[in-house]
């Protein structure tokens, strides 16, 4: 099953948009096997964002990133990498159309919501950097199914 990593940022927390984002993805259908509130260490940051390392705005990130807590979560379903980002609407917000997370509730880059990782071997590497195996549920457990369904 594929997985994802998606980080509601300390905007996002500070903004008590947690449970709606949550809610988001469970109403998909989607599966959450891992979650938590921590505050990123700075390597942690550097190497999170490191294909951004030469660009103007490293700085600011990481400096964003670490201001806070933020509330990382690993999920899981099909095509979760695509879905999920097409949920979250674009890097920006002018561009990010309404009904997505971003056009809903961001207002700029910097300030946008939520991470999403692009691509299954992002979300692999993302997830290591801040799970360790035994924070996330192994293996299928019943999702969108009634509560009396025996499986
Ligand atoms: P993504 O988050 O939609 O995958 P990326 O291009 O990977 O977008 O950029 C990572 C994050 O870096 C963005 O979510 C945003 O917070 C920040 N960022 C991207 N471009 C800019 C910029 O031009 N100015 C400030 N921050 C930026």
């Amino acid at each position: 099953m594929e997985k994802t990593y998606l980080m509601v940022k300390p905007d996002g927390v500070q903004r008590h948009l947690i449970g709606k984002l949550v809610q988001r993805f469970e109403e998909k259908g989607f599966q959450l096997i891992g979650a938590k509130m921590f505050r990123l260490t700075r390597e942690q940051a550097e190497y999170h964002y490191e294909e951004h390392k030469d660009k103007p705005f490293f700085g600011e990130l990481v400096a964003f990133i670490t201001s806070g807590p933020v509330f990382g979560m690993v999920w899981q379903g099909d095509n979760i990498v695509a879905l999920s980002r097409a949920m979250m609407g674009k890097t920006n917000p002018l561009d990010a159309a309404p009904g997505t997370i971003r056009g809903d509730y961001a207002l700029n880059t910097g300030n946008n919501i939520i991470h999403g990782s692009d691509s299954p071997q992002s979300a692999d590497r993302e997830i290591s950097n801040f799970f360790r195996p035994e924070e996330l549920m192994t293996g299928d457990y019943p999702v969108g199914l009634p509560l009396n369904t025996v499986t």
